[in-house]
């Protein structure tokens, strides 16, 4: 059995942004689901691995970490040959920081503060703000690309593994308008030539947004 298991769903952006990082550093792992929406994450064998009741959680030999962008940074630290991803440059190490606590706090926010009411409550109408969020997240990252390839310069990070396991799915609620939006277009684009990317984020992305398309009415 593989020393690293991975507890989530393929549908959710941040186990997304796991599986992104666990492929791209080329690790073995056994992937556990947990269907939130049976509530496999209220038991009780679950909340006394993550009391806070999210996916992803990482299990690595009974190391236990959870919230996606602390999982992505210790499995750099941890496994990486190199410190491409995550680097231990102090300056170049707070901007990535910043990406990261920017799609923790900002872009995954606006996401899930639509999807939660609709899956847990049913709750189908969407206020405007919540979707200017959206609008805003994508401006953002739009901002952040500037000239650059990546969301952090010219070398990919864990930060692109997050915002865009993130910005791929937010076309659930806010279509990505490419001529708006052509640096997040072309970014996603660049993403999805990574041999891994598909079986790693597309697919459940693409999931994601079917299941959710067309089930809200924006207000
Ligand atoms: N900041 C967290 C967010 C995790 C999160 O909210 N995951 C959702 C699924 S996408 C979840 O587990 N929801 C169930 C719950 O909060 O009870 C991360 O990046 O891991």
């Amino acid at each position: 059995m593989a020393s690293i298991v991975l507890y989530g769903m393929n549908i959710s952006p941040p186990v997304r942004a796991c599986q992104l990082t666990l492929r791209a550093l080329e690790l073995e792992y056994e992937f556990k689901e947990v269907d939130l929406l049976a509530g496999d994450h209220r038991q009780e064998e679950f909340l006394k691995k993550n009391p806070q009741h999210t996916i992803p959680l990482l299990d690595d030999d009974g190391v236990l970490v959870w919230d996606s962008h602390a999982i992505v940074c210790y499995l750099v630290d941890k496994y990486a040959k190199s410190d491409e991803l995550y680097p231990k440059d102090l300056v170049k190490r707070s901007q990535v920081n910043q990406r990261l606590y920017f799609d923790a706090s900002v872009l995954f926010m606006a996401l899930r503060n639509i999807c939660a009411p609709y899956l847990y409550n049913n709750v189908t109408e969407i206020p405007k703000e919540k979707s200017d969020n959206v609008r805003d997240g994508y401006g953002h990252l739009e901002t952040f690309l500037g000239e650059n390839p990546y969301v952090n310069g010219d070398t990919l990070t864990v930060a692109d593994f997050c915002c865009a396991a993130t910005a791929s799915s937010l076309p659930a609620f806010v279509e990505l308008d490419a001529e708006k939006y052509p640096r997040v277009t072309a970014w996603l684009k660049r993403l999805q030539e990574l041999p891994y990317y598909e079986e790693a984020n597309g697919a459940g992305a693409t999931k994601y947004v079917d299941m959710l398309k067309g089930q809200l009415t924006f207000l």
